[in-house]
């Protein structure tokens, strides 16, 4: 596809988030994937220039729960900004997504430059149960490999929790429960066999990630829907929780749906 095609499926998909307005999968002729990660920069690009500071990295598909889900088997990394942040214990306005999804996760705060190669442990300064909200721009969940990357792999929203200092995350039980109800039980070890694989994977995708990136490892199990007026949390056994409820949905127009979310470090 031509540079000017590329920019304007950015742009497609880039008012679908904001107007919370799903395109149709399938649409957007990628078939190619790194004309697919060309696409994501232009988004992403969209959003710096909105105001958006990018805080870190994320993986999808690292799990076989989400590829069987999506049924796809590759992984895919996306970039997650300051606006998407939402507050541990803090309230979640949902206003403006098109069809939330919620799933646990790990993230990992880089207190070292990780390079490809390079030791992912030693690169490691803490790491936090996290929960990520997915919201793909396309009707109903469904797309191509190349179309969920070109759209930043559905990434809307991020919540992490008590930051600790790395132990042993083989293996961990991972918890998620909607209103107290267990809604999914997974392992840490369901994301690539280990987490560390995915800071290793992350480092390969990515090229290098500095000092303070935060990377959210992906998936331990499949995502579930994310209902207004409801109590979200995750439990990684020694790390902890991370939690958060959603608001109920404003009546009417959503409105730009970036432009209201809790900057990095106000909250
Ligand atoms: O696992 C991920 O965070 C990537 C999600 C992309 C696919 C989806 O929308 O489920
Ligand atoms: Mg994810």
């Amino acid at each position: 596809m031509r540079a000017t095609d590329l920019e304007a499926v950015a742009a497609r998909l880039d008012e679908a988030a904001r107007h919370a307005r799903p395109i149709a999968g399938g649409s957007t002729g990628l078939t190619d994937t790194g004309e697919a990660y060309a696409v994501q920069e232009a988004l992403v690009a969209r959003m710096t220039a909105r105001g958006d500071r990018i805080t870190g990295f994320k993986l999808g598909f690292t799990s076989l729960a989400k590829m069987r889900q999506m049924g796809v088997s590759d992984l895919i990394h996306g970039r997650i900004t300051d606006r998407m942040r939402i507050a541990d214990g803090g309230r979640y306005d949902l206003g403006g997504l098109i069809h939330p999804r919620v799933e646990p996760e790990i993230a990992f705060l880089l207190g070292d430059t990780l390079r490809p190669g390079g030791d992912p442990a030693a690169a490691v300064a803490a790491v936090a149960p996290a929960l990520e909200v997915i919201d793909s721009r396309y009707d109903g969940f469904v797309f191509s490999l190349p179309e969920v990357i070109a759209d930043n792999t559905s990434a809307a929203g991020y919540a992490v929790g008590p930051w600790s200092a790395p132990g042993d995350l083989a293996g961990l039980g991972v918890l998620l429960e909607l209103d107290g109800r267990l809604a999914q039980a997974g392992s840490t070890s369901a994301i690539l066999g280990h987490p560390l694989r995915a800071l290793a994977a992350a480092a390969r995708l990515a090229g290098e990630l500095p000092a303070g990136t935060v990377i959210l490892a992906g998936a331990a199990t499949a995502a579930v829907p994310l209902p207004p007026g409801t109590h979200v949390r995750a439990t990684v056994a020694t790390l902890g929780s991370v939690q958060f409820g959603t608001e109920e949905e404003p009546a009417g127009d959503p409105g730009p749906r970036r432009a209201d979310r809790t900057p990095e470090g106000s909250s």
